[in-house]
C-alpha cells in the first residue's frame, strides 16, 4: 500500500468557462474565450461554451457527485466577466451570489474550496480596449477584481490561486494564436508573461496587506510545466533539457521565488524579454504561499541551434528561442490529446521544483488524460484512465519519499467539459457528460478514485486496468532519433 500524508489534499478540479455555460446570464459580460469560440474556424466542430456542462444551473448536483467522491476538495474558478462585466467597476452581485452559493453548498459537503481567479476567461473588454495581457494596465484591473472576490468569499474561502496556466495563455493566446485572444506574434508571450506576472504580483499583495492576517488563507499561482527528458545522454542535449524547463517553468517560477526571469532566457532573449521594475521584483519574490504545479506529460529534448523539429502535441513556446528539438519516445503510450504517458517524469519534474526552489511546499493542481469512452448500458469503462492515474499518484508517492513537499493532488477533471479548441470531443472527465442533455454518469475511474481518497493512498494493484505499467525513465533508451509525428516550429 502506498500511503499519502494523513493530511493529504485529495481534490478535482476545473475551470469556470469550460463547465459553466449560462455565458450571457444574470449580467455577465462577454469574455475573450466567448468571443474566440464565437468565431467560425477557432474551435473544433464549432463547438462553443455557452452551454458547457450547465454546471451554472446543475452546481448543486455536480457538489453531489463529489461528495459521493469523498473529495476533501474542489479546485474551480471564479469567471471575472460574471463578476465585474467589462472588467473594472462595479461588482455584478448576481455574479458574485453564484459562487458565494457554490461556496455555502460545498462547505456544507464538507469540501474545501481551492478558487482560481482567472483562468483565461477574461473580461472582453479589456482586450478590446486595452489589448488585454499586452497591457502594463493588468496589474491594477486584476488587483481590484481579486479584491472584489476576497471581499465577498475570504471569509470562507482560505486558498487562492491567482492565474491558471498564464505560460498557456502567453504561448498560445499571444504567441500561436491558437488560443483566445488568437494573437500570433513572436514577442506577445514574453510581453503578455510579463504583464500575467505583474498582475499575480499585484493580486497577492492585496491579499497579503489586506486579507490574509483576518482571513487566515494562503495565496499561490497555478504552473503548467511537462518534464523535458534529455533526448541522449550527451552534455549538449541534458543542457538543452534543462534550458528548455526554464523556458517553461523557470519563466514563471523564477519571479515568485527569485525575483526575475531564469539567466539562460535573457541571455537568449535580450531585450524581447521585458524587464521588472524594483517594485515589481520586491512584489513578486516570496508572493506564492505553495507552489501550483499542472503536470500532464514527457517529451524527450535535443540541443538544436535555431530550433529544431517538435513534436505535435508538445507545446513548447518557441524552439528556435531556446534552441531545442523535441521529440517523443515511440513506445511511449499516448492519450487522445497525443501526450505521452509517462509517470515517471512527474517525479523528476518534482524534484527539479525541490532542488530548484527550495522544497517549498507543492500541490498539484491538475493532472489529467483524455481517452474516448461511451456511456455503455450506464456505465463508462475508462480502465487507461485508472492506469493513467494509479501511475501518476504512484510518482508522486515517490516524490514525497524522494523528499518532496507535496501537500494535495487534483485530477482534472471533476466532468468531461469543454476542451479549450478541441471543443467536447475530448474527454478528462471523471464524469461522463452527455452534452445534448447534460446526464452526469460516473466512469469506472470515479468509483476507483473514491476507493483512493477513502483508503488515503494506492493499494498495490491498484493499477486495475489493462494498461501496461510504463517503464521509469532511467531504464529507457536515451535518444529517440525517430519520434512518431514532427512537425515543424511555427
Ligand atoms: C490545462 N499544452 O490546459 C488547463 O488548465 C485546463 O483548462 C485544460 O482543460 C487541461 O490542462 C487539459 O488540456 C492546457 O498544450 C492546455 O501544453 C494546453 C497545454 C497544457 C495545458
Amino acid at each position: 500500500m502506498r500511503r499519502f500524508p494523513e493530511d493529504f489534499v485529495w481534490g478535482a478540479a476545473t475551470s469556470a468557462y469550460q463547465i459553466e455555460g449560462a455565458w450571457d446570464a444574470d449580467g455577465k459580460g462577454p469574455s475573450v474565450w466567448d468571443a474566440f469560440a464565437h468565431t467560425p474556424g477557432r474551435i473544433a466542430n464549432g463547438h462553443t461554451g455557452d452551454v458547457a456542462c450547465d454546471h451554472y444551473t446543475r452546481f448543486r448536483e455536480d457538489v453531489a457527485l463529489m461528495a459521493d467522491l469523498g473529495l476533501k476538495a474542489y479546485r474551480f474558478s471564479i469567471s471575472w466577466p460574471r463578476v465585474q462585466p467589462t472588467g473594472t467597476g462595479a461588482a455584478n452581485e448576481a455574479g458574485l451570489r453564484f459562487y458565494s452559493d457554490l461556496v455555502d453548498a460545498l462547505l456544507e459537503a464538507g469540501i474545501t474550496p481551492w478558487v482560481t481567479l482567472h483562468h483565461w476567461d477574461l473580461p472582453l473588454a479589456l482586450q478590446e480596449e486595452h489589448g488585454g495581457w499586452l497591457s502594463p494596465r493588468m496589474a491594477d484591473a486584476f488587483a481590484d477584481y481579486a479584491r472584489i472576490c476576497f471581499d465577498a468569499l475570504g471569509d470562507r474561502v482560505r486558498h487562492w490561486i491567482t492565474l491558471n496556466e498564464p505560460w498557456v495563455t502567453a504561448v498560445i493566446g499571444y504567441g500561436e494564436g491558437t488560443f483566445a485572444p488568437g494573437l500570433a506574434s513572436a514577442d506577445g508571450p514574453y510581453r503578455a508573461g510579463h504583464e500575467m506576472l505583474r498582475a499575480h504580483g499585484a493580486a497577492a499583495e492585496v491579499y497579503r496587506r489586506e486579507f490574509q492576517a483576518d482571513q487566515g488563507g494562503v495565496i499561490g499561482m497555478a504552473n503548467n510545466c511537462d518534464w523535458r527528458e534529455p533526448a541522449s545522454g550527451a552534455p549538449a542535449d541534458r543542457a538543452a533539457a534543462q534550458r528548455a524547463l526554464e523556458f517553461y517553468l523557470g519563466w514563471f517560477a523564477d519571479p515568485l521565488y527569485h525575483g526575475d526571469y531564469p539567466a539562460s532566457m535573457r541571455e537568449r532573449l535580450g531585450g524581447r524579454l521585458p524587464t521588472f521594475s524594483d517594485e515589481d521584483r520586491a512584489r513578486l519574490r516570496g508572493s506564492a504561499d505553495f507552489f501550483g504545479l499542472n503536470h500532464y506529460t514527457t517529451h524527450l529534448v535535443a540541443h538544436a541551434d535555431g530550433g529544431g523539429p517538435v513534436y505535435d502535441g508538445a507545446n513548447v513556446g518557441w524552439a528556435e528561442d531556446q534552441d531545442v528539438a523535441v521529440s517523443v519516445d515511440p513506445d511511449w503510450p499516448t492519450t487522445a490529446m497525443g501526450w505521452p504517458v509517462v509517470p515517471d517524469g512527474c517525479r523528476q519534474l518534482l524534484g527539479w521544483i525541490d532542488d530548484r526552489y527550495g522544497r517549498p511546499p507543492v500541490v498539484l493542481t491538475e493532472n489529467g488524460c483524455a481517452y474516448d469512452a461511451e456511456v455503455v448500458d450506464g456505465a463508462v469503462e475508462d480502465a487507461r484512465r485508472i492506469d493513467y492515474h494509479a501511475g501518476y499518484l504512484a510518482a508522486c508517492h515517490d516524490a514525497i519519499a524522494d523528499g518532496a513537499d507535496l501537500r494535495g493532488y487534483f485530477l482534472w477533471s471533476l466532468l468531461d467539459n469543454f476542451e479549450w479548441a478541441s471543443g467536447y470531443d475530448k474527454r478528462f472527465g471523471l464524469h461522463h457528460v452527455d452534452f445534448a442533455t447534460g446526464t452526469r454518469t460516473p466512469k469506472a475511474s470515479a468509483r476507483w478514485y473514491r476507493d483512493v481518497i477513502a483508503r488515503g493512498g494506492l493499494t498495490d494493484d491498484a493499477a486495475a486496468g489493462d494498461g501496461a505499467a510504463a517503464p521509469a525513465l532511467a531504464s529507457l533508451p536515451a535518444g529517440a532519433d525517430a519520434p512518431a509525428r514532427l512537425r515543424s516550429p511555427r
